[in-house]
């Protein structure tokens, strides 16, 4: 058996040689180093200024991200369904960043072997891989040790490519007010940096969308403009997409400590501010403990309806505020004409909703089957949030999460803005760690 395995590795690493791009897999550590570079350490968060909290326009990001022409592949682990396995996914994308098919053959090997280490490919096709390791301890980080090679046709093209690694490196920190958002296998499919708070308006006088927790949010700008200022931000800034938006709910909703019962399912999702209570939207705290307002904007520790929590944490420990309520935000994504149906005598619920072709309803909340921690039955009682649709050919942007005024639910998707015409609510920007 041990000397099949010594095979198996020996012919993988061969493939490998003889496909690889050896250039492109060096590339990976080069860029996230480059990316690390500026703006991102503790030492620049120090600079950032303590007695002005917002950020000085010399601490725009200015490095570039490296652009691929043609195409390239992202891999992600995934959390392993037996604790001594763990999956790799890869993707394959254009440089304009949008999926596509690739049909070949892929490769993988572990560039640092380790003893009885394994890299078993599940699916060619997809580029699905697993390694098996004896002790659960040795898994970490497991995912900068493995370079995976494609040889095939995307488009009719030719292309031989290696991966990026779609995780950030151990320590890497993303820009002042912005958090690191694990990216996840069945949506963004790479780590990504998001504000931590709903954009604020930089009042000064630059026109920037900063994420402080000062200030109430910046309203009232179409998508259009919201995403133009996101992208006013530098090289890989981006109004948040809806698979990032996606990615964060994914993760937000597998954590016990962002239910009311403190274990997934138990009680309520935690809604954000969006009973009325005030009747508007609020600054965030910088002290995250102090996550519910009532009465007015002052922020508190506590309050009688506790799934009213603004503040919602991510498996990596990061907190994120307002996601769920406080005011709508606009997202990168429009369906006009063929959008998903919401049953509005039933007040929108998602285990009565239909997707469309163009967004199946598992691009607006997970199901079972995509998340098996989810009950398809969940609905407004564990304040998940709700569906909004208005008829097809009318507005089509898309806006996430609930307001101070109701609808309270980070899954709560309305397609009922005009992209060109101010929306109801505010915005909030990411950054993209690779290209
Ligand atoms: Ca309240
Ligand atoms: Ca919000």
């Amino acid at each position: 058996m041990h000397a099949q395995k010594k095979i198996l590795i020996r012919v993988i690493q061969i493939a490998f040689l003889t496909f690889a791009v050896l250039p492109l897999a060096s590339c990976n550590r080069n860029l996230f180093d480059k990316i690390k570079g500026k703006g991102s350490s503790s030492e620049d968060q120090k600079n950032a200024g303590t007695s002005d909290p917002t950020i000085q326009d010399n601490d725009r990001p200015s490095e570039e991200l490296p652009s691929v022409p043609g195409y390239y592949f992202i891999c992600l682990d995934k959390a392993p369904e037996e604790a001594n396995k763990v999956q790799i996914a890869c993707k394959s994308y254009s440089s304009e960043r949008k999926e596509v098919v690739a049909v070949g053959l892929w490769t993988g090997v572990i560039e640092k072997p380790q003893p009885n280490e394994e890299l078993k490919t599940l699916d060619s096709k997809t580029g699905t891989f697993q390694l098996t390791y004896p002790d659960p301890t040795q898994l970490a980080r497991v995912l900068d040790r493995v370079q995976i090679s494609f040889v095939g046709t995307v488009n009719e093209q030719k292309v031989e490519a290696s991966n990026y690694v779609g995780r950030a490196p151990e320590g890497f920190a993303c820009a002042t007010g912005y958090v690191l958002v694990p990216g996840d296998v069945d949506y963004a499919h790479a780590d990504f940096c998001v504000m931590k708070y709903e954009a604020k308006k930089d009042w000064a006088g630059s026109n920037r969308a900063l994420s402080t927790p000062e200030e109430a949010p910046w309203v009232s700008l179409s998508q259009v403009d919201a995403r133009l200022r996101c992208e006013a931000e530098g090289m890989g800034y981006h109004l948040i997409k809806n698979e990032e938006w996606m990615s964060i709910g994914v993760n937000v909703a597998s954590k016990a400590a962002n239910w009311t019962g403190n274990a997934i399912g138990t009680g309520r999702l935690f809604a954000g501010h969006s009973d009325q209570n005030p009747s508007y939207s609020c600054p965030a705290s910088s002290d995250d403990h102090l996550g519910y307002v009532e009465t007015d904007c002052t922020a508190r520790a506590s309050d009688a309806k506790i799934e009213q929590q603004r503040a919602h944490t991510l498996s990596n420990g990061a907190i994120i505020w307002d996601i769920a309520g406080n005011e709508e935000e606009s997202v990168d994504y429009i369906n006009r004409d063929d959008k998903p149906k919401a049953v509005l005598s039933d007040g929108g619920q998602y285990p009565t909703a239909t997707g469309s072709k163009t967004t199946p309803l598992v691009q607006l909340v997970p199901n079972k089957a995509l998340k098996s921690y989810w009950v398809d039955t969940w609905d407004d009682k564990q304040s998940i949030g709700t569906l909004y649709t208005d008829v097809n050919g009318v507005g089509g942007a898309l806006t996430r999460g609930g307001s101070s005024q109701g609808r309270g639910g980070l899954f709560t998707a309305s397609f009922n803005s005009e992209p060109d015409k101010p929306a109801s609510g505010g915005f909030r920007c990411a950054r993209l760690l690779i290209p």
